[in-house]
């Protein structure tokens, strides 16, 4: 059975963008279809400047909102990554096999690294060495497949590049990776700032929607969000990114084609109210079920208490396996 490994960073609310990108198909498809592990990816979280109690937080909630948005414990393993030490253990033997100019050259690095300096702080290490904790969190269960949003494409392709270059040196370990992607709404875009991702972690503001946000929050973030010169409604992804991310969001919610859709409208206006509705139903099922959750906390604990059970279970082999081939004397 194909093996699906998949995670989210619990260094902000989830948005619309991680929902529409990655969760919702891992609910509705990956777990039915494959052998799927979903992880919440907290050693990540510290990669940048962090609030310790602010990531426990938000990675309990971030565990729940998984839940909300469909994942069944029955169907895949849902856990917390650093309740599982394989991926350290895995992450330092890839830094063995990874090079100083490949992280340089990813591009979240770049993005992430120049933020952390505008707000005044400085990179950390570990905000270099990411992509190979990330190639460790894939590798380590012998993965086929990474569902993911377009924006973390490159990092999966550094984990086959690894994968492979440590298979050709030291004999075959690891299975190959790829990445796959949502038909529409790979990458949700700010609603302030189209031409910019819509990111958990940037700075809070009217562009991001929130899986939580109250439904008048969400009306209000569409209904102001940025477009375009022009008055038709066309959809034109280079010219204009601002219809264009409405257009999409709309078509990931309701359903259709984004350059169809277009031809249904003759006003701005009606197309962010339309937008702003259809976001508001796909939210609302997520949110009822996240409310419940949260009034069962035991219920969560217990989903990751066997979540990383498991995990651990699959990854152990591969990692002793890892370790071995690359010169490491077995404990005696
Ligand atoms: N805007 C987006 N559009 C489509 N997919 C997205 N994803 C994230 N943002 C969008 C997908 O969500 C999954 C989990 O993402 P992540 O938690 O690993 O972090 P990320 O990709 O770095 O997303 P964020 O929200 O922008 O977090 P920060 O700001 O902390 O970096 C992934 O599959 C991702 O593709």
């Amino acid at each position: 059975m194909t093996r699906v490994f998949s995670g989210i960073k619990p260094t902000g609310h989830l948005t619309l963008g991680n929902y529409l990108g990655a969760m919702r198909r891992w609910a509705a498809d990956d777990q039915y279809r494959s052998d799927a592990l979903f992880c919440v990816v907290d050693l990540h979280a510290l990669t940048v400047d962090h609030d310790p109690a602010r990531v426990r937080r938000l990675s309990r909630q971030s565990a729940s909102l998984l839940l909300a948005a469909g994942l069944d414990p029955e169907q895949c393993t849902v856990f917390v990554q650093s309740h599982v030490d394989e991926h350290a253990r895995l992450s330092y033997v890839l830094e063995c096999v990874a090079t100083d100019g490949e992280m340089r050259r990813m591009i979240q690095y770049k993005e992430k690294a120049a933020r952390e300096q505008r707000r005044g702080g400085s990179v950390r290490l570990s905000l270099l060495t990411y992509p190979v904790l990330m190639a460790a969190d894939i590798l380590a269960y012998g993965t086929d497949e990474v569902p993911v949003g377009d924006d973390q494409t490159q990092h999966v392709e550094l984990a086959r590049d690894l994968a492979v270059r440590f298979n050709q040196r030291y004999g075959h370990t690891f299975t190959v990776p790829r990445a796959t992607g949502p038909a529409v709404a790979a990458r949700v875009m700010n609603l302030q700032d189209p031409v910019s991702k819509m990111g958990k972690s940037d700075d809070a503001g009217p562009g991001i929607v929130y899986l939580l946000d109250e439904p008048d929050v969400v009306r209000k973030k569409v209904m102001r969000a940025v477009t375009d010169s022009g008055q038709d409604v066309v959809y034109d992804r280079e010219e204009r990114p601002g219809l264009a991310n409405l257009l999409e969001i709309l078509a990931a919610c309701a359903g259709g084609d984004p350059a169809e859709l277009a031809g249904a409208y003759d006003s701005y206006g009606a197309l962010k109210k339309d937008t702003a509705e259809a976001v508001v139903e796909v939210l609302r099922p997520v949110q009822e079920r996240h409310r419940a959750l949260s009034a069962d906390p035991e219920y969560v604990d217990g989903v990751l208490r066997e979540g990383a059970e498991r995990a651990r279970g699959m990854a152990r082999p591969t990692v002793d396996a890892a370790y071995r081939a690359i010169g490491l004397l077995a404990p005696v």
